[in-house]
């Protein structure tokens, strides 16, 4: 049983219960612009935000192996195929890094992996388009990538110690993912009239679906406020989706893209764009987005035929459990 007033108050005046002055210990720490790490007390609602936006951040790097992995079979030469491959595989790490730093917070994987499984979970709503030519991988790395950077740059700046570290790593092979995806695009532009093509088509189907990766308005997110209070988020969803339309925009300038929107210009030091359509986020990240069947359908088969090697790890853990023999 906790102490029902903690020590330390002058005579006289009204102590805190216990709970609320951690609290407080807790926001001057969060002020001061210190980590928070695993063992340390911290309000259920801290705890239930970082399990939450950490294990759908873990889904969205294994779901979001899936649009490109379709494409390691089809990569237009060896080089390509190596670099999709080592892509592909980094994604693989960073949901691991992920799965690991929410498992710091007391969720298990069991628990996390069944509510990806079951549909309850959320993952990022642009996995869940289909990629439908070589340009896509162009595009994804360009502008998933370059998005995710931005908003993870914002994360490695996060409280929660675990979280903040887990990002800089990523963060670095995001990098290289990023740059590999503007090379081929880069390469399509200089290529025949049809690669051109296809890369313009690429950039019409994944811009807007990039825009909603970030977020509703900060107007209509309810989580923002509390986890910018507490520094898990140290920029809103607005203010990240505008930085990256700054800085896309002469980017495919340069590429002599156009971007699909007709609104798009330059006012008051940045670029404006059009209104974003937020009925399709919501069926989206309802379920009914183009793609959302076949993800999940993909990672219960990897699920299932896992199932042998948990399988096999739990024999060994037993085995491990048994006296040696005599
Ligand atoms: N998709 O209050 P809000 C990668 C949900 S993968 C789906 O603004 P919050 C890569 C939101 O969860 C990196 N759902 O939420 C991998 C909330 O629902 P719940 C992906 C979305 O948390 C492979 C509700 O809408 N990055 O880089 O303040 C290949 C209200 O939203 C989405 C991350 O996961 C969405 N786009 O802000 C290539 C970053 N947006 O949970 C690349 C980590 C919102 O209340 N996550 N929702 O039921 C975050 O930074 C934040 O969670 C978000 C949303 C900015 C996404």
């Amino acid at each position: 049983m906790m102490p029902a007033l903690a020590g330390g108050k002058a005579k006289g005046a009204s102590p805190l219960p216990v709970e609320a002055e951690r609290q407080a210990a807790f926001e001057s720490r969060i002020a001061r612009g210190e980590k928070i790490e695993p063992g340390d007390w911290m309000p259920d609602e801290y705890r239930r935000q970082l399990i939450r936006m950490i294990s759908q951040h873990a889904h969205s790097e294994i779901v979001g192996m899936l649009p490109e992995g379709g494409w390691i079979t089809r990569a237009p030469s060896l080089r390509r195929k190596l670099v999709l491959l080592a892509k592909v595989q980094d994604e693989g790490g960073h949901g691991q890094y992920l799965y690991h730093a929410a498992e710091t917070l007391g969720a298990t994987r069991e628990e996390m992996i069944e509510a990806l499984l079951s549909g309850r979970a959320k993952y990022s709503s642009i996995f869940n388009y289909p990629a439908t030519s070589w340009a896509d991988m162009g595009v994804i790395g360009w502008f998933v990538d370059s998005a995710a950077i931005l908003n993870q740059t914002m994360l490695a700046r996060s409280s929660y110690g675990p979280y903040a570290r887990a990002m800089i790593r990523i963060c670095a092979e995001e990098n290289f993912h990023r740059k590999q995806g503007m090379e081929i695009i880069f390469r399509l532009t200089q290529g025949s009239p049809a690669q051109r093509a296809m890369a313009q088509d690429a950039v019409n189907r994944w811009w807007w679906p990039t825009l909603m990766m970030f977020g509703p308005h900060d107007a209509d997110s309810p989580n923002t406020p509390v986890l910018v209070r507490w520094g898990i988020k140290t920029r809103t969803n607005d203010e990240l989706r505008q930085e990256f339309v700054d800085q896309t925009v002469p980017e495919a300038q340069a590429f002599g893209l156009t971007l699909p929107d007709p609104a798009l210009r330059f006012q008051d030091g940045h670029w404006r764009f059009g209104p974003i359509d937020w009925d399709e986020f919501r069926r989206v990240i309802g379920g009914h987005g183009p793609c959302n069947q076949a993800r999940l359908g993909a990672r219960r088969r990897a699920h299932e035929d896992g199932a042998w090697v948990r399988a096999a790890l739990d024999g060994y853990a037993r085995r491990g459990a048994e006296p040696p023999p005599a």
